[in-house]
């Protein structure tokens, strides 16, 4: 068969047979910001932290990156509450956007002077980081619901900070990002000020389907969408774009336009209509990679999932001919691989296209590995390149303390066709690592989902898994 045929039909294969909503299962990872640099697509999150909760549990923020939007490599986290010696508690909501070869995360969380939530900046040489604190104090800090900081870096140069809830602010940030110019002045009835160069916009049905607050005797269904929060500011085609969660609650995404950075804002219409997902927020950020438009966004679709308990989705999406955003519904599948996975590289563990019972933990020396492997835990990679010639072994790194196991590798899921079976034995610590070479049990060439699928005695935790790599023929 042509292998260019055969490549589109196991892509095909590929595509429908895996769910992938949402994207990352090892940690819930809510209020999810894309960020495109250089070849790679990064997600930025929050981190609900894992059991049942009645309030937002989030401690530190997380970063994930891929290449083809279905593999993604989790990357820890490199910025928590103690990067903020002003911080008190709520990792909430963030955005990181590079400038000049640098790379600026804008937060929120509780500001101990004050107890109110405030915007604050962390700045790293790598989009992973490490990121320090970029000022010893918030950016910007105000009366109530100054949370979703949302930033967008202009071609000119000009670059703008939105924020809020259920107000919407906005200030101009200097040439170092990390302060604003407090002399800058908005005009015009759409807008008032607040601060020195810190400015809050009306809302009205006409800017953002209605006004800030329900007004006496009112209901959300007496409007078209109140502003909430979660804004996502960006430009495309010359036209300024706001989508932001609305309702109030339950969210769904709405957005409005200007021609000009700073309103005046029409509403323009929904995106993600309420969908039953499981969280009762929703929190968006759009981006454009490899030539394909992408909405991001969080559900409680995870097993555990909830309100507060979150996780990161993505649907691909076309603007219509007209440059307006089309009504976005949630998918099971996800998206499509826009590229592929290079097995004789090394690849981290923690690069996955789906998993189940797995996490994963920092270490100093290797970074970032998978843990809480148990019997009939797995993992799955997809659109895995192994070229004309195919393997003829694969070399895993794993450590155990105690009992060992084995990693049983298919084409397909667990249940495919078997390439490889390897044992692990103990290595005398859970983080004393050792390679492990077996041959393949049968031969793959071309394109592939794989399944990683851990076996060992019932109930006890097995070894820890730090990467793999197939060796050439
Ligand atoms: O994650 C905490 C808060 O919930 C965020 O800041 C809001 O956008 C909502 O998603």
């Amino acid at each position: 068969m042509d292998r260019n045929l055969l490549t589109a039909g196991l892509l095909l294969l590929s595509f429908s047979s895996v769910a992938q909503r949402p994207v990352i299962q090892t940690n819930f990872t809510p209020d999810p910001a894309p960020m495109v640099y250089d070849d790679t697509f990064y997600i930025y999150t929050g981190h609900d932290e894992d059991g049942e909760h009645n309030e937002f549990v989030m401690n530190e923020w997380r970063v994930y990156s891929s290449k083809d939007m279905v593999n993604w490599t989790d990357h820890g986290s490199p910025m928590s509450l103690d990067t903020f010696k002003w911080a008190e508690w709520g990792a909430w909501a963030s955005q990181c956007v590079e400038r000049d070869g640098k790379f600026f995360w804008y937060v929120c969380c509780v500001d101990k002077a004050t107890h109110d939530m405030a915007i604050g900046v962390a700045v790293a040489e790598s989009p992973t980081g490490p990121f320090m604190d970029a000022v010893g104090a918030p950016l910007v800090s105000g009366p109530g619901g100054y949370i979703d900081p949302t930033v967008f870096v202009e071609p000119n140069g000009d670059a703008w900070l939105y924020w809020g809830n259920p107000g919407l602010w906005c200030c101009k940030l200097n040439r170092d990002m990390v302060s604003y110019d407090r002399n800058f002045v908005i005009t015009g009835s759409h807008v008032e000020k607040v601060a020195d160069g810190v400015w809050k916009f009306i809302q009205n049905e006409d800017s953002f389907g209605g006004p800030e607050k329900l007004a006496e005797g009112k209901t959300f269904a007496d409007y078209k969408d109140l502003y909430e929060e979660g804004p996502w500011f960006y430009r495309r085609n010359g036209l300024y774009i706001l989508a932001y969660a609305a309702g109030g609650v339950p969210e769904h995404i709405s957005y409005s336009v200007s021609d000009k950075p700073y309103g005046p804002w029409k509403y323009a219409g929904q995106i993600m209509p309420l969908q039953d997902m499981g969280s009762f927020t929703n929190h968006c950020g759009i981006a454009d990679f490899k030539g394909n438009h992408y909405f991001i966004y969080h559900c409680g679709s995870l097993p555990g999932g909830s309100g507060f308990n979150r996780s990161t989705a993505i649907e691909q999406f076309d603007y219509n001919p007209d440059g307006t955003i089309p009504t976005i519904y949630p998918t099971k599948d996800g998206v499509e691989a826009v590229g592929t996975l290079d097995p004789y590289s090394r690849v981290e563990a923690e690069t996955m296209a789906w998993s189940e019972g797995l996490k994963t933990e920092p270490n100093d020396q290797t970074g970032i590995y998978v843990s809480e492997i148990h019997d009939g835990d797995y993992l799955q990679v997809r659109s895995v390149d192994f070229g004309d010639k195919g393997a003829d072994s694969v070399t895993v790194a794993v450590a155990s303390a105690l009992r060992g196991g084995a990693i049983d590798i298919y084409s397909g899921d667990c249940t495919g066709q078997l390439i490889a079976s390897i044992k692990v034995s103990p290595t005398g610590g859970w983080e004393k690592w050792t390679t492990i070479t077996a041959r393949l049990t049968s031969s793959l060439t071309g394109i592939h989902n794989l399944s990683f699928c851990f076996r060992g005695k019932k109930g006890c935790k097995l070894f820890n898994f730090d990467y793999w790599k197939f060796n050439r023929k």
